[in-house]
């Protein structure tokens, strides 16, 4: 049996990047069961430090990225009695939670209280790590290396030293290992369907092997838990080093879709079987993500409906699985914290003091919302397991293609509207937009519409016009 679930191509993911956990259970509720998203990636649920002012930002976001104990007390999302609440509210509307969960390093320097109460220095985490045979120590469970990375040409130094100087825990050793299953499978028992592994590439392919092998079944879901690695590949450590145990996010796929729709250049896209060497199955894609979003922006919600367009495609796209993202609108600064951190005293984790909403008032940019992408989830569900046959092309900004029997999209990452008129194998009828507003009518094996500039229409056999036959069950007239 497989190591982990390799999720089949019709699940759609989101990433609701520092949603609390109990606005990430009315979302399961309220949004993403009814449209059939089938995960949710949350921000790290483990004990974190507290900073409470760097880099021009009070309680910045990548607080969360520094462990201080796998504790899920308190964290600035909530408490444990939340998060298990949102992982049943979730399970019970179909919902996997999936947990960002940081195996590779604890702190930076210094020391503080995190976010539970936990006293820490690096290299020193009260009953977890660092204390060992001769009192609290770096040598106890850190290591071998204690420098910061500075090579990425160097593979020994990228998995033995320390990303941005942050406490690199020996995963070689079994007593971190049996920590990092006691912290991932309490969570799977709590009902966690799987995980996002950050900084994969960080850790040895055998201590990867070590920890994921001794996982436990995912009640309630049946079989292993779904597992996809944060791996930026390159020539000096390749995705497919780490394809035996999960999916790889594929950074590869990320370039290629944002570079060409921000070009207005995505016509050749329907002949790129894989990209960055990873197989369907063995990727998770992306338009962008917390870090890309930041760093490196190619596409973001920043570029508005070319990005939603670039999101739409992705789940129309029979490649990989796809992770839709979802965050809050970060101004000018990077290290900005989420919307509602209390900045003031009394606070001390940063904690979100409102929930996230998608009222459009409060700085969420609730991306999965958006009208474009909102009904792709069900489209990719509709067209599972059906390839791609292309159908129209009208120079390099327009493309449209058949899934199947099942769907029928049309993308225009152009600015003048495309009038649209194609073959295609959906069955005759008529069918509501899963992108947009309106209805479109197939008839005689064609289909007639017009695509908005920077929009896409998307037909599927489970979005029938309202109140009108289905097209496989369409009544003789009279
Ligand atoms: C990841 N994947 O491999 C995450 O996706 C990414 O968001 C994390 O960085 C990173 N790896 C470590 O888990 C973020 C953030 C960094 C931040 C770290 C740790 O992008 O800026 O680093 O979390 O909180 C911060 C400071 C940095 C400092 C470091 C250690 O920004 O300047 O490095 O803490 O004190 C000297
Ligand atoms: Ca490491």
């Amino acid at each position: 049996a497989p190591q982990v679930q390799q999720t089949p191509e019709d699940g759609t993911l989101v990433h609701l990047f520092q949603w609390s956990w109990d606005a990430v259970a009315d979302e399961c509720e309220t949004f993403l069961g009814p449209q059939g998203f089938t995960g949710v990636q949350v921000s790290p649920p483990q004990e974190h430090v507290v900073v409470e002012y760097d880099e021009g930002a009070h309680y910045p976001w990548w607080q969360d990225y520094q462990p201080v104990s796998y504790q899920l007390d308190n964290t600035r999302r909530g408490t444990a009695e939340d998060f298990q609440g949102m992982v049943d509210t979730c399970a019970d509307n179909g919902v996997r939670i999936y947990v960002d969960a940081v195996i590779n390093h604890m702190t930076g320097p210094e020391a503080g209280t995190g976010s539970n109460g936990t006293e820490w220095s690096k290299y020193e985490y009260p009953d977890l790590y660092g204390d060992g045979e001769y009192g609290y120590s770096r040598e106890n469970d850190f290591g071998p290396c204690y420098e910061e990375i500075t090579d990425w040409n160097d593979r020994q130094q990228i998995q033995e030293c320390e990303l941005l100087g942050l406490s690199d825990l020996d995963t070689g050793s079994g007593y971190v290992q049996d920590r990092l299953v006691q912290y991932l499978n309490g969570l799977i028992g709590m009902g966690v369907g799987g995980f996002r592994v950050d900084a994969t590439k960080h850790v040895q392919v055998e201590h990867v092997d070590a920890v994921f092998s001794q996982l436990d079944d995912v009640p309630g879901w049946g079989g292993r838990p779904h597992v996809y690695h944060e791996v930026i590949g390159d020539g000096t450590i390749p995705y497919t080093d780490y394809t035996d145990h999960g999916q790889i996010t594929n950074f590869d796929y990320h370039r290629d879709l944002s570079d060409r729709f921000a070009d207005g250049s995505i016509a050749d896209l329907t002949e790129m079987p894989d990209h960055g060497g990873l197989t369907s199955d063995e990727a998770v894609v992306f338009v962008d993500n917390h870090d890309t979003q930041r760093s490196d922006p190619i596409l973001t919600y920043k570029d508005g409906e070319r990005y939603y367009l670039a999101t739409a495609f992705m789940l129309a796209h029979p490649y990989g699985t796809p992770k839709v993202m979802s965050g809050y609108d970060f101004g000018g600064n990077d290290a900005q914290g989420p919307p509602d951190t209390g900045a003031e005293e009394g606070n001390p984790a940063g904690a979100i003091t409102e929930d996230a909403d998608c009222d459009g008032s409060s700085g969420w940019t609730c991306d999965h919302r958006h009208e474009t992408v909102a009904g792709m989830a069900a489209f990719r569900t509709a067209t599972a397991g059906t390839g791609l046959e292309e159908r129209a092309r009208d120079g390099r900004a327009r493309v449209a293609f058949d899934r199947g029997a099942e769907g029928f999209a049309a993308f225009n990452a152009s600015g003048s509207e495309w009038d649209l008129d194609s073959e295609t194998s959906l069955p005759d009828g008529e069918y509501t937009n899963a992108a947009g507003p309106g209805t479109v009518t197939v008839s005689g094996g064609q289909v007639q519409a017009t695509v908005p500039a920077d929009g896409a229409v998307a037909l599927h056999t489970g979005s029938t016009g309202p109140g009108e036959p289905g097209p496989t069950d369409a009544p003789d007239d009279g």
